[in-house]
């Protein structure tokens, strides 16, 4: 097999369809670089004393855990230095980090969630990074929030790692999404997948189903008939997983299709959904788009939402195109 290169592939990507600038190319390889250290720290686990609860608290209320935020700080400091960004957000900061004045400043802005699927940190369950790079507003001087408020359509790249029996890197430019493996004797990125298609109709469905008594009627109705399988509507069995890291269960979809979903509930009716837009849902909508999937938040296509504030939580409904939009339309039946 003829190894490509994250970077050979970034530079062809280049050549052939004019969208990864060099100073882009250099962001995706040091997002990729960093993610193999955090690769690295992950599978260290207990012998890295990296497991268990740092004792503080992000913005959202949530524990972080010890991994969550040397991840964090991975990604600073990978990404500062480079002079291709104008400043990061991070599901761990409260505020937006911009790039400290003794570096020159570039033109994008990246997003990440440095360590997605929390819960499964201590239990060596797969894990991963999930992000999203926009560019700054022409005109832009000292980067705000206000400037991260697009929607994701504007997108330029996006992708994640998954940290589990193999280290992957999935990624889009906006030409479709390739699929890279660590090799880890090597310490490298090999391209292991191109174009990925998602399967335009599944039998698998992806939600917390503890949840059930909560839901509004447009899930209770569309998950009832999955549930009913042959004896039902549908007339075919479904199956369920559910592995609590957006980052695996999108990575199963990609490659054999499925829907996931986190819908939003009657617990807090103000609250929609618990995934985050900005460095949760717009970056796997943009993958799962480019895939031939679909993605929602049951009313609209998530990468259309106008984003009002960096943490801004989002309903998900994402993969397999003809359940999503299966699961869209009894919404608006609603
Ligand atoms: P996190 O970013 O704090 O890890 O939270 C996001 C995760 C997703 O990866 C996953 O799909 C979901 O939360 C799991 O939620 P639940 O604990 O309700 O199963
Ligand atoms: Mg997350």
């Amino acid at each position: 097999m003829k190894r490509i290169s994250l970077t050979q592939h970034l530079v062809e990507e280049q050549r052939q369809h004019n969208k990864v600038p060099s100073e882009l190319r250099l962001l995706l390889e040091i997002v990729g670089r960093a993610c193999k250290t955090i690769s690295h720290a992950v599978g260290k686990g207990a012998l890295g004393e990296v497991l268990g609860s740092a004792g503080s608290e992000n913005v959202q209320g949530e524990v972080q855990k010890k991994l969550d935020i040397l991840s964090n700080e991975i990604l600073l400091e990978a990404n500062e230095w480079g002079g291709h960004l104008a400043a990061m957000a991070s599901e761990e900061m409260e505020s937006i980090h911009p790039i400290p004045n003794r570096y020159p400043m570039g033109e994008y802005l990246l997003l990440f969630d440095p360590l997605d699927g929390s819960s499964n940190i201590d239990v060596n369950v797969s894990i991963g990074t999930i992000f999203s790079v926009l560019k700054a507003p022409e005109g832009m001087v000292t980067p705000t929030e206000q400037d991260f408020l697009q929607p994701g359509a504007k997108q330029v790249a996006a992708g994640y790692a998954v940290y589990g029996p193999q280290t992957v890197l999935v990624l889009t430019t906006g030409n479709g999404v390739n699929c890279f493996t660590l090799d880890r004797e090597m310490g490298a990125w090999v391209l292991t997948q191109r174009g990925i298609q998602i399967p335009v109709e599944t039998k698998e469905y992806a939600i917390n189903a503890s949840n059930a008594r909560h839901w509004y009627p447009p899930v209770t109705r569309y998950i009832d008939e999955l549930q009913a399988g042959k004896d039902g509507a549908r007339g075919v069995n479904f199956n369920m997983r559910w592995i609590a890291s957006m980052v695996a269960d999108v990575h199963r979809i990609l490659n054999r299709g499925g829907i996931f979903m986190y819908p939003a509930d009657k617990r807090e009716p103000d609250k929609p959904g618990k995934l985050r837009l900005m460095y949760e849902a717009n970056p796997m909508a943009f993958i799962v788009e480019q895939a031939g999937g679909a993605a929602t938040n049951g009313k609209q296509r998530i990468m259309e939402i106008q984003p009002t504030a960096l943490h801004q939580r989002v309903a998900v409904f994402l993969g397999s195109k003809n359940e999503v939009e299966r699961v869209t339309s009894y919404h608006h039946d609603a």
